[in-house]
């Protein structure tokens, strides 16, 4: 998307533009720049990047999210996260249900342009407010920075901890200082997990085997209400709460499962296309840019901005409980004789 927008008339108006913090035209393209592999190319360096360099950002929000620039996004609304019910009562197709947000905390840049002392600031602040959560929500907080190589690797193994040295988010300059500043959060259960300053300042995260969408929505829900009584987080009236990525505004909400889809899985590309119909995006079993292990997809919803919160849940719902049809109608032909 940075090759196809990034135009040269485009290029001359952004190239001297800067942001308050100081952040540049090259700080929002280095990733694309880097990796032509890229699905977007572009980061905001700060939640002003949006709006300085919006020439560029505006198009490609628009063909993401399909929010033009006129557009505004609704008010945060959770909706009734009971509505949603269990995807797979059984337990045949879902192996387990994830679902995140992001948020970023006000009056701090982004990645490129945080500095060290900004990145300590925000894991003390985090970690502070993480820890004085009670009953359900009640965990620690546990700081990258010396924790031993083995226990991160569990952690990534088990799909808790994000992985280290992305090459998208290393073009971006987002991976400097690291591992300080750097940490996830987790309650005894580990249902519910915080990365704090990895790509965004946080992520929020409510998961747990199984298909019931209904309590792993509501615990995120009640856990992020909880924590912005106490942080103030960065919100822009036209594209909701803001961060680093474009993909993820709006909302900031992906909801995935963990499935098992073998008779769709044969045809990737029919399947793939079935998803895009649906609104829902394909990754692999470890996550973004990784590839399906044992026929296992992760498949969340498309969509973050220009709809609601619960509007987004609904729509993966939704798909979800399609794309399951269509695996039983095919299981359906097979056994017929
Ligand atoms: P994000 O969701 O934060 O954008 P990734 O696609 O990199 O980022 O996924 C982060 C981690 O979450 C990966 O380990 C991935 O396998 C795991 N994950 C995503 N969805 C599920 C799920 N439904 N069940 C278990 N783990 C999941
Ligand atoms: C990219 O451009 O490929 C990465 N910076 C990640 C983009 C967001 N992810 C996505 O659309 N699946």
């Amino acid at each position: 998307m940075l090759k196809k927008y990034l135009t040269r008339e485009v290029f001359e108006l952004l190239k001297e533009r800067k942001t308050s913090y100081g952040s540049t035209l090259l700080d929002v393209i280095r990733s694309g720049l880097c990796n032509p592999d890229s699905h977007i190319g572009i980061y905001a360096a700060d939640p002003e990047a949006y709006v300085v360099f919006k020439e560029l950002f505006n198009p490609v929000i628009e063909e993401y999210h399909g929010f033009e620039s006129s557009s505004s996004q609704p008010e945060t609304n959770w909706g009734n996260p009971e509505e949603l019910g269990n995807l797979d009562p059984d337990g045949a197709y879902i192996i387990s249900t994830r679902v995140r947000c992001a948020r970023s905390i006000e009056g701090y840049p982004f990645n490129p342009t945080m500095n060290e002392t900004h990145y300590l600031d925000l894991e003390k602040k985090v970690s502070g407010v993480l820890e004085s959560l009670t009953d359900d929500l009640k965990g620690q907080y546990y700081p990258l920075l010396g924790m031993s190589r083995e226990t991160q690797d569990q952690l990534i193994e088990d799909h808790f901890l994000f992985k280290e040295g992305d090459r998208f988010l290393e073009a971006a300059n987002s991976n400097r200082f690291w591992p300080k500043g750097r940490g996830i959060f987790f309650n005894d259960t580990k249902t519910f997990l915080v990365w704090c300053n990895e790509e965004d300042h946080l992520r929020l995260i409510s998961m747990e085997e199984g298909g019931d969408l209904a309590t792993i929505y509501g615990r995120l829900v009640d856990a992020v209400s909880r924590i912005e009584r106490e942080i103030s987080f960065s919100r822009n009236s036209r594209l909701g709460y803001l961060t680093f990525c474009p993909t993820n505004l709006g909302t900031t909400i992906r909801a995935s499962v963990h499935i098992k889809l073998p008779r769709l899985g044969r045809d990737f590309e029919a399947f793939q296309e079935m998803a895009r119909k649906f609104y829902l995006q394909v990754r692999g079993t470890r996550g973004e840019h990784t590839e399906s292990e044992d026929g296992v997809y992760d498949i969340s919803n498309q969509r973050r901005l220009g709809l609601t919160e619960f509007q987004a849940l609904s729509e993966m719902r939704d798909g979800i409980l399609q794309l399951i049809e269509q695996e039983k109608a095919l299981e359906g032909t097979e056994q017929s004789p």
